[in-house]
């Protein structure tokens, strides 16, 4: 406590989600005096949150999990391959109870404005409601995906039934059965809701502004058995990860596109496509991400499956992108989506052709007709990545706001620091491989990496750290030049262009938000920083 009264802390933590569990254990472990402040009366982030039907992990939970303690791998059983979120939730709060993490976090304490004190070297944490923390270092793990957005149509306060966007799908049982349900989006919230509750409402309509290529999650049970071998094999797993460029176990094909025919290549996605998770993505041929010819070729293999699972053509065409290739928006895996078009039950509006004019009391109206709903769910993204920093009030040397420095982009120094932002360091933050990769895999990295930069910083009695601005420049630099080579340089979506979920994010404007050069060569330049001493921070 402060003298006038303010709860001081040597570091703070801000979000309890999983980034924040895991760097709380090792503060605490450090012997740091550090707290967390979560919005959410409860931990969890993003699996607290998103509680809609069809929510789960699109990565194998047994390398979602944290790898950090042998004891937490021996005691934890995974139930399915792509566990679902009252699972992940519960696994959550099993590692924050068994490290008896609690008492070290305080819930709804949303942080509105942090205020850096150059003179006294300190940051001010501003909470709704008013109360007020003070600490030398904050550490945010605020989630790429936790600012959802919805649409600013008219008429949306005029809606007689329930609406509400899926991050805010409520924790009690929303009747579905018999019920006209509407769903507007089709991203990877979108696709898992429809293919869940298709057969479970009495009529769906899905409101599609762009088609997304999807694949099959191919999902199963994990036995006791296959429990046993996966415990015995978590080492190899975990370095697989660590050596693969998207944090999972599925490698790269590097046989080369053009070394195969085109029958070879074909032979290599049918086992692809019925293999699970993102293998058809990660497990690919590298080249379909920067060669359009190889891309081309690909897309029209994916648009062949969604052919051959649609039974109405003309519907199976409006389901096919046009306007981007296969892989180059964050891919969504699904289960039996597009056969949830062959329902009689469930209709598909295509706003490209006649676009939502405003909701009504009874429903939507677009240019083309009025639709009769008792339900509308908002699958309408987020603002990704930087939204969480945006909506923090981060004030920083001279008052200056990170919001007016990032406002046509974020600039960070691997996706920690940003220049002029002394103490701040940013788990899971902007330009990191985070985004890219395999989440978890990337902030036990990213956490590890804090943690040891705090225990450097102690020893030698350090008040203040801060990226050099050239060091910033350098990083930007490198995050530009991979994504520049990709060719998803030029399509919507949360994290590869721009966002189209986000009014006043322009399109052909690209905002560098992820890291595209893999995991290792990530984890290579973030090692070798700590290694050399930390060059490119100025420590004081
Ligand atoms: P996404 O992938 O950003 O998808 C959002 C969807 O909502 C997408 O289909 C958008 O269409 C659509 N959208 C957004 N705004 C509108 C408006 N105004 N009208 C109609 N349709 C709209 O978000 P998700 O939640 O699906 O996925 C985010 C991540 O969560 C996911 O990748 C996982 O990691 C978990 P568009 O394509 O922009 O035309």
């Amino acid at each position: 406590m402060d003298a006038d009264g303010v709860e001081t802390h040597d570091v703070i933590v801000v979000g309890a989600g999983v980034s924040g569990i895991y760097q709380i254990k090792r503060l605490v472990d450090a012997g740091f005096d550090a707290v967390v402040l979560e919005a959410d009366p409860d931990l969890g982030g993003t699996w607290y949150r998103n509680r809609y039907p069809g929510a789960r992990f699109d990565s194998e939970s047994y390398t979602y999990g944290y790898s950090f303690s042998r004891e937490l791998l021996d005691e934890w059983h995974w139930t399915e391959r792509f566990s679902p979120q009252p699972e992940n939730l519960k696994y959550l709060q099993f590692v924050a109870d068994k490290f008896d993490l609690r008492p070290h976090m305080r819930f709804d304490c949303r942080v509105e404005t942090m205020t850096w004190d150059e003179n006294d070297r300190r940051w001010t944490l501003d909470l709704v409601g008013g109360r007020r923390y003070r600490s030398r270092f904050v550490i945010t793990s605020v989630g790429p995906l936790s600012i959802p957005t919805l649409p600013s149509y008219e008429g949306m306060d005029t809606f007689d039934g329930p609406s509400f966007h899926t991050y805010h799908w409520p924790a009690e049982p929303v009747e579905l059965a018999g019920k006209r349900v509407g769903v507007i989006g089709t991203g990877a919230t979108g696709i898992q809701v429809i293919a869940e509750i298709a057969d479970k409402v009495g009529e769906l309509t899905v409101f599609q502004r762009r088609p997304n290529w999807s694949t099959p999650l191919n999902n199963s049970p994990i036995s006791d058995e296959e429990m046993a071998e996966i415990r015995a094999r978590y080492d190899e797993i975990f370095a697989n990860c660590a050596a693969s460029p998207g944090g999972f176990e599925h490698v790269p094909d590097w046989r080369g596109f053009w070394n195969l025919t085109a029958d070879e290549r074909r032979e290599r996605w049918d086992e692809l496509y019925d293999q699970p998770g993102f293998a058809i993505l990660a497990g690919n041929f590298a080249e379909i991400f920067w060669d359009e010819q190889a891309n081309r070729e690909i897309s029209d293999y994916i648009a062949d499956r969604i052919r051959q699972r649609v039974d109405d053509p003309s519907l199976a065409e409006k389901l096919i992108p046009r306007d981007h290739g296969f892989g180059m928006q964050r891919l969504p895996l699904e289960t039996n989506y597009f056969e949830a078009y062959n329902r009689d039950n469930v209709r598909l509006v295509d706003l490209s052709e006649t676009p939502i004019e405003r909701i009504t009391a009874a429903g939507i109206q677009t240019t083309g007709e009025h639709h009769d709903l008792d339900l509308i769910v908002y699958a309408t993204g987020f603002d990704a990545i930087t939204g969480g920093y945006d909506r923090l009030d981060v004030r920083g040397v001279d008052g200056v706001r990170l919001g007016d420095k990032w406002r046509n982009g974020p600039s960070t120094y691997i996706g920690v620091f940003s220049s002029g932002f002394p103490n701040l360091l940013m788990v899971a933050g902007p330009q990191s491989v985070s985004g890219s990769t395999n989440f978890p895999r990337a902030i036990e990295t990213g956490v590890d990496w804090v943690t040891d930069l705090l225990l450097h910083v102690r020893e030698r009695g350090c008040t203040r750290v801060e990226a050099r601005p050239e060091a910033e420049e350098e990083w930007v630099d490198e995050v530009v030049r991979a994504h520049e080579r990709m060719l998803f340089r030029r399509s919507k979506g949360w994290f590869t262009g721009y966002n189209s979920n986000v009014a006043g994010h322009q399109e052909g404007q690209v905002r560098y938000q992820a890291y595209f050069g893999g995991a290792p060569r990530y984890t290579e330049v973030i090692d070798r920083a700590a290694a050399d001493g930390y060059p490119a921070l100025d420590l004081r």
